[in-house]
């Protein structure tokens, strides 16, 4: 799911490019890199073995579009395609809001091809996400081979839903940009619904929350290692816990800022005094 940063006024989405080992994922990537202007994209990583197959991901950062009044961040990730990768494939996959599946276009591939469209299926399910539901779009890379399969046989095998697919031979960029520019549209008109949107908004309102929640005691903390005193207000009614232990509430404020904190402290009982009875 894409994320907001209503601060910085900029939506981030997630666009995964997908595929076999070998089909070309890297080299569309690379393709990407290279023509885009330096204010358009970030820094390009790469991990990947020495023989240059992608170990990790590629991460590639690009600015297109806004929506909205918010710009743009698309952030665009390769999987390993190597069959052993499996588990990797499935963590790039998280909160994707698009993906374009790279077919190596090759005959003897097919089976390749259509094994990992399955692999996608499967590792979509595991975030309960469906490729249904996600905007993608096919590319036929390789397209300059001898042996490359029609368009329509691939279709037949791959392209179930009939999205738009493009024709490609990446090592010479064609198709590459075509193809990218397809699936950012797509990605942004889903995005442009005001349902997304919004949703989007409250999630970040949460996290924001959430980090401030995180900020507030870590201030009350860099507070108190400077020479701030801390003035108990009050205490809270105290509870024993079900091991035994005594927890209590206590309300601070500090010196300077006068801001108040909470603080629960549980204290380990090791030996109970009864002292009702005993004389001042
Ligand atoms: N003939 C031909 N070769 C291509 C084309 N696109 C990529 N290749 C070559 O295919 C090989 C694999 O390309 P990569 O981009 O590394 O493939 P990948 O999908 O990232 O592979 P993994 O990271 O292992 O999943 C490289 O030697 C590329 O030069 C193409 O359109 N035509
Ligand atoms: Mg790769």
């Amino acid at each position: 799911m894409a994320l907001i940063n209503e601060k910085a006024k900029e939506v981030n989405a997630k666009i995964v490019y997908y595929g076999p080992a070998l089909s070309g994922k890297t080299t569309n990537i690379q393709f990407i890199y290279r023509k885009l202007k330096p204010e358009h994209k970030g820094k390009l990583m790469t991990l990947s073995t020495q023989t240059e197959r992608t170990l990790f991901f590629d991460f590639l950062p690009i600015e297109l579009g806004e929506i909205k009044g918010l710009r743009i961040r698309f952030q665009l990730y390769t999987v390993p395609g190597q069959i052993f990768y499996s588990a990797t494939r499935r963590l790039v996959l998280k909160n994707v809001d698009g993906v374009v599946f790279v077919a190596d276009s090759a005959e003897d591939k097919l089976q390749e091809n259509i094994d990992s469209l399955k692999d996608l299926h499967k590792n979509l399910g595991f975030h309960k996400l469906s490729l249904d539901k996600i905007p993608h779009v096919f590319q036929y890379n390789k397209r300059d081979l001898d042996n490359a399969l029609p368009v329509d046989v691939l279709n037949n095998h791959l392209n179930q839903n009939r999205v738009p697919y493009f024709e490609a031979i990446a090592t010479k960029g064609v198709g590459v940009l075509e193809t990218l520019t397809s699936i950012t549209k797509l990605v942004v008109q889903k995005l442009r619904t005001a349902k997304d949107l919004e949703e989007r908004v409250r999630q970040m309102r949460r996290e924001e929350a959430a980090a401030q929640r995180n900020n507030t005691t870590s201030a009350a903390k860099a507070q108190a290692s400077s020479n701030t005193r801390a003035v108990i207000e009050d205490t809270g009614p105290p509870s024993i816990l079900p091991d035994g232990s005594l927890s209590l509430p206590i309300i601070f404020s500090l010196s300077d800022t006068g801001k108040k904190y909470q603080l629960e402290i549980t204290l380990n009982i090791k030996e109970l005094v009864d002292i009702s009875g005993k004389a001042e």
